[in-house]
């Protein structure tokens, strides 16, 4: 048994067997980053370099999407400690015309599992949705996820819909294609490249 069994049940669009390598990695003791990195992302790194050459289609990494998320909800108890009390609301989504949703939800897991409350709208989210949802929570942070290069200019307008509603909320950006450089162009409040790394930011910008 090793973490390879969770990178090729993945790989196999095998859900049962990621669920079952995942969970036996879980209790063998092993650390909870190495199932996470080198088992469940690193094989949907592989994933999207096959899609990128031509080896596997829509359908496939759906499916491998699947069984990610199936090995990802067991570590979801493990992704950090509450403290109990809330140390502040996060809104999230993935932003209008974006469908991915496994980097979202792993950064509303870590957020949750650091004791924020965290308000999840899901994906392909519009500006106006964010912007509501958090007046109504009074939320401290709008963090924004996109996949698709396509898809950050929704981010660009998000920020500024925050902006032009004289909200203090602050906003935060990340997923593959977004950089710092990006963070800065748009006036985002933060850029983090992972999702232990927005939980830090979010903690920064609380505080
Ligand atoms: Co899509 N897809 N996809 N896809 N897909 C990518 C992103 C792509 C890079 C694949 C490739 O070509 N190599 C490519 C984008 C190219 C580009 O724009 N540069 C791509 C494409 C082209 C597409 C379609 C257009 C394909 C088509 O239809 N022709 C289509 C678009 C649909 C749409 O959104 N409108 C599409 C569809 C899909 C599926 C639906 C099949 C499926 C998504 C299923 C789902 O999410 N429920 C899918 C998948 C699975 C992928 C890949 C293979 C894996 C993404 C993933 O889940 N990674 C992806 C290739 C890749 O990224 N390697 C690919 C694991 C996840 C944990 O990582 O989401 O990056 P990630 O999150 C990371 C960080 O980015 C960060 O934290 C996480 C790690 O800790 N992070 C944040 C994410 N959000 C954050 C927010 C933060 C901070 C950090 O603060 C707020």
């Amino acid at each position: 048994m090793t973490i390879q069994d969770i990178f090729n049940a993945v790989l196999a669009f095998d859900e049962a067997a990621a669920v079952a390598k995942t969970q036996a990695e879980i209790d063998a003791g092993t650390a909870i980053e190495t199932i996470l990195n080198d088992g469940l992302i690193g094989a949907m790194d592989e994933v999207g370099e096959r899609f990128s050459a031509g080896e596997l289609f829509v359908p496939e990494m759906l499916m491998a999407a699947q069984a990610m998320k199936a090995g990802l909800a067991l570590l979801k108890p493990h992704l950090g400690e509450d403290g109990g009390q809330r140390k502040g609301t996060v809104v999230i989504g993935t932003v209008k015309g974006d469908l991915h949703d496994i980097g979202k939800n792993l950064v509303a897991m870590m957020m949750e599992g650091a004791g924020f409350e965290v308000v999840d709208l899901g994906v392909d989210v519009e500006s106006e949705a964010f912007v509501k949802r958090a007046a109504e929570k009074h939320a401290d942070v709008i963090a924004l996820s996109a996949l698709l290069t396509t898809t950050m200019p929704a981010m660009e307008s998000t920020v500024k819909a925050v902006k032009e509603a004289g909200m203090a909320t602050r906003t935060i950006i990340g997923g593959a294609p977004v950089t710092q450089a990006f963070a800065d162009q748009i006036g985002a409040d933060g850029y983090s490249a992972d999702a232990p790394g927005a939980v830090k930011l979010v903690k920064a910008l609380v505080a």
